[in-house]
């Protein structure tokens, strides 16, 4: 076993070594070492967690350098770096071995050194991995891109989150019915992180304020809270793309403050420590599993404001480690709020200015506006944060007095410009006073943000003429566009290698890092047959692969040469997943009356979960089962039509999911859904969407092309004129023969064992109300359909669109997504550590 020489030295370790050596000689011999010093094992006891956990480590040593130098570029004192701070309740990273191997480049390496210790299978072990489920959706994945992105740049951030001890749940299907599972992702250990235990802070929650006078005589506030519960920061390394920044995520794990009596020598006093301390370990015991969240929870508010004190608290001390004054903090930190979740931030961020470091009011107010910007990701007014009063008051007694300040204040300047507008300061106001009185959360961040943005253009538009279009009347200068991008570290190269190889021996391999200048190289390929050939073959590999997958999870068989059809995301009523199976059961009537030889053969593939507490989205499920299982067993029909429900839809699934998708489904309400994500890992990867103008599908069909997608359905502005017209779904219902026939059969119990009620709530829903316009966009989304498989009948035109769309979707990554964060917003630039 090779020793580790140099262990005291200061210089950087020399790159042979056994910990740092990115070749497969020092690698082979680091699994080995890891191996029996980590894990107390020898090669032929080990089992093949032990080699994942090995090899996780031996990867993760390999980060170190960097990641030290990193950090130390934010707390050195002579560097002149602002640094971002990217506050979000979710971080949804995915497993971490595969894209540290990208990252770092040292995928070959790991691969023949595996094969010297006599294991052959890396994609076993990659299998190996639990994922750290700490995010919902599109937003917790986000966060995640961004990082990556970050980091690629050169950037240094900061992600500051929650150590959930159980994410979002697992999902399995049992009866066709969603069934939630825990998710003890920490069950075998977490290789990639590194417990800070001396980097921890105090939270305060509850009690009472009061106010008393400071040696210098001045009149100040004291919050003497009910109890106090600690952070401790658990580190992981994110490093860049083959860049020297390792950047981290910090995420806070809630314990019981040391000054909890646990030498009480009564008895009693002990076990209420006890529960003490499991009552503090609560706060970041599990993730909300709300995509768009449900308000009112106490603990979540509890596990916001502890998440955000711990991160700020920390920034300030990093702060100071640097030997800045406290007066510059805006101009070493740039805070991101990922949606209204971290807005606690503002008012956190003027109390321990004012109240702990003995600021000035207005002082401590531009910095903390200079510092936070906000991101809104929704439109959604169910999904809007608004607190109930006496909640917020019970729990952060201090920060209400603040934010009624920081509320009288900008009402006041509000006034002062626009004498008589009583309307407006109602409006404007961070407390919503109608009803039971709420703090309205997306005002507050908006207020305490020196920049506002939106997430696509259509939804920036929407949100300045609808959401936030007072505050876009006060304060029109705070706003910004950043259409969200995704990163094509994990989503190409990661996921689809064979793509990824192709591309890089035809334009070479500079687009990983540089996606939005050379992808398009690949255009004038788009008509070379050649070329096209092998495009088609790696497709149809990609889809042979989902197909195991799908048979290993569901038993159901399906054609690797059929049109795959996906439609995977959170469960929801706006994203319209029943608009979906409306379209199936018109093509089940359809099939079952006329010959289907003329029908292109398709597999349908949903994924997805939905809220434990979202009946309709639960029952949306069950009826996705539902008629899968009738269209699957019919002779005729499943010839040339299947549908699958494939379980526990996750990051690492969809590493599979994506690479193989011939026709993505982004087939929202228009205006509803901000922006999508996965729309644009589709179509890098080649699929064609079939979509409606909305979010950032507008932006993707501009770029690939008007002929390239499937444009279907009512506008944004149609969908408004709709509902303020009285909209009546039931006279579409009345007139429309094919809609009628599958809503009856639905309604009929056809496909649920006879049982009449089951699906009535759903088809209720549809006929009278119809929130989401489904049966105003039927007709043109059944009609966009047959348009798809006219389509794909010609392959080779498919895939000259198939090509076109991954070449022209360059702007999607998430790269330049942070480059004008970076410019527009934080004002930050990239910095190399070693020149730091
Ligand atoms: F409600 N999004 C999400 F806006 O995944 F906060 N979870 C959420 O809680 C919210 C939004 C919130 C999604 C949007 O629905 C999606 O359109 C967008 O692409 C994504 O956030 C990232 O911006």
């Amino acid at each position: 076993i090779a020793s580790d020489s140099g262990a005291s030295a200061p210089s950087p370790i020399a790159l042979t070594n056994v910990r740092t050596g990115l070749g497969a000689d020092a690698i082979a011999t680091a699994l080995i070492e890891n191996l029996y010093c980590l894990l107390g094992k020898l090669p032929q006891h080990a089992t093949r967690n032990d080699w994942y956990m090995c090899l996780a480590y031996t990867v993760r040593d390999r980060m170190m350098e960097r990641y030290v130098a990193t950090l130390a570029s934010i707390t050195e004192t002579n560097t002149a770096a602002k640094a971002v701070a990217y506050l979000s309740a979710e971080f949804l990273t995915g497993p971490h071995l595969g894209n540290s191997l990208v990252n770092l480049g040292i995928w070959q390496a790991v691969e023949e050194a595996l094969s010297r210790v006599g294991q052959d299978d890396l994609s076993s072990l990659l299998d190996q991995e639990e994922e750290p489920g700490l995010g919902n959706g599109g937003l917790g994945r986000l966060a995640a891109c961004y990082m990556d992105s970050l980091a690629t740049l050169n950037v240094p951030a900061i992600g500051y989150g929650i150590r959930y001890e159980f994410g979002i749940f697992d999902q399995a299907i049992r009866d066709g019915w969603q069934v939630e599972l825990t998710d003890k992702w920490l069950r075998f250990g977490n290789p990639w992180e590194i417990v800070r235990s001396e980097i921890t802070f105090d939270v305060k929650l509850g009690g009472r304020t009061e106010p008393y006078y400071d040696e210098a005589g001045r009149y100040r506030m004291r919050w003497l809270s009910e109890k106090v519960v600690k952070g401790v920061a658990y580190d992981t390394p994110v490093p860049g793309y083959r860049v020297p920044t390792t950047n981290l995520l910090r995420l806070w794990k809630a314990e019981a403050a040391e000054s909890f009596d646990f030498e009480a020598f009564n008895v009693g006093d002990y076990y209420r420590a006890v529960d003490e301390k499991i009552a503090s370990e609560t706060i970041s015991k599990v993730l909300y599993p709300n995509d768009e969240p449900e308000a009112g929870k106490q603990l979540r508010l509890a596990q916001q404001y502890f998440f955000v004190s711990c991160s700020l608290q920390d920034m300030i001390r990093l702060l100071i480690m640097r030997g800045k004054p406290l007066d510059e903090f805006h101009s070493y930190w740039a805070a991101q709020l990922n949606d209204t979740h971290p807005s606690i931030a503002v008012a956190e961020l003027m109390r321990l200015l004012v109240d702990e470091h003995a600021m000035e009011w207005d002082q401590a107010w531009a910095i903390t506006q200079q510092t936070c910007g906000y991101t809104n990701h929704t439109l959604l007014a169910e999904a809007l944060e608004r607190w109930p009063l006496p909640l917020f008051a019970r729990l952060l007694p201090r920060h209400l007095e603040i934010i009624y300040e920081i509320n009288r204040r900008f009402l006041n300047d509000i006034r002062l410009r626009y004498p008589g507008d009583d309307q407006l300061l109602q409006r404007l106001s961070l407390i919503d006073e109608a009803g039971g009185k709420h703090m309205r959360m997306a005002h507050l961040a908006s207020v305490g943000s020196h920049a506002i943005n939106g997430v696509a253009a259509l939804h920036t538009e929407l949100l300045k003429q609808t959401l936030l279009s007072d505050f876009h009347r006060v304060a029109p200068e705070k706003f910004f566009n950043v259409t969200n991008g995704v990163t094509p570290r994990r989503w190409i190269a990661l996921s689809n290698p064979n793509l990824s190889a192709l591309i890089t021996r035809k334009i070479g391999d500079r687009w990983l890092a540089d996606l939005e200048h050379e992808l398009e190289h690949l255009e004038p390929l788009a008509i070379d047959g050649d070329f096209q050939k092998e495009w088609q073959a790696i497709k149809a590999d990609n889809k042979r692969v989902l197909a195991g997958l799908i048979k290993e999870r569901t038993g159901i068989i399906i054609e690797p040469h059929s049109l795959f059809d996906i439609q995977v995301k959170r469960l929801h009523e706006y994203k319209r997943q029943h608009l979906n199976v409306l379209y199936l059961v018109t093509l089940f009537n359809k099939l079952r009356r006329v010959s289907s030889a003329a029908e292109i053969p398709r597999t349908v593939i949903f994924g997805g979960k939905a809220a434990p507490g979202y009946r309709m989205a639960k029952l949306i499920i069950k009826l996705i089962n539902s008629v899968a299982a009738a269209i699957n067993q019919d002779p005729v029909v499943s010839q040339v039509l299947k549908v699958v429900f494939l379980p526990d839809f996750n990051v690492k699934t969809s590493h599979h999911v994506y690479p193989a998708a011939d026709l993505s489904e982004q087939i929202s309400t228009a205006g509803k859904e901000a922006s999508g994500t996965g729309n644009m890992k589709f179509a890098m990867n080649g699929a064609l969407t079939i979509g409606t103008l909305d979010g950032a599908n507008v932006e993707i069909r501009d770029a690939v092309g008007h002929e390239n997608f499937f444009l279907f359905g009512l506008t944004a502005a149609e969908v408004e004129r709709l509902k303020a017209e009285a909209y009546t779904p039931r006279s579409i219902y009345d007139s429309n023969a094919e809609l009628r026939e599958a809503i009856d059969l639905i309604s009929s119990g056809f496909f649920s064992n006879g049982d009449r009620g089951l699906f009535q709530s759903l088809v209720e829903s549809l006929i009278t109300r119809d929130d989401y316009m489904l049966l105003a966009d039927y007709q043109a989304y059944v009609e966009c359909q047959q348009r798809v498989s006219q389509a794909y009948s010609d392959q080779n035109a498919w895939t000259r669109m198939s090509i076109l769309n991954c070449a022209r979707v360059g702007r999607f990554s998430s790269d330049r997504s942070i480059r004008e964060y970076c410019r527009d917003i934080w004002n930050v630039r990239p910095i190399v550590p070693d020149e730091r």
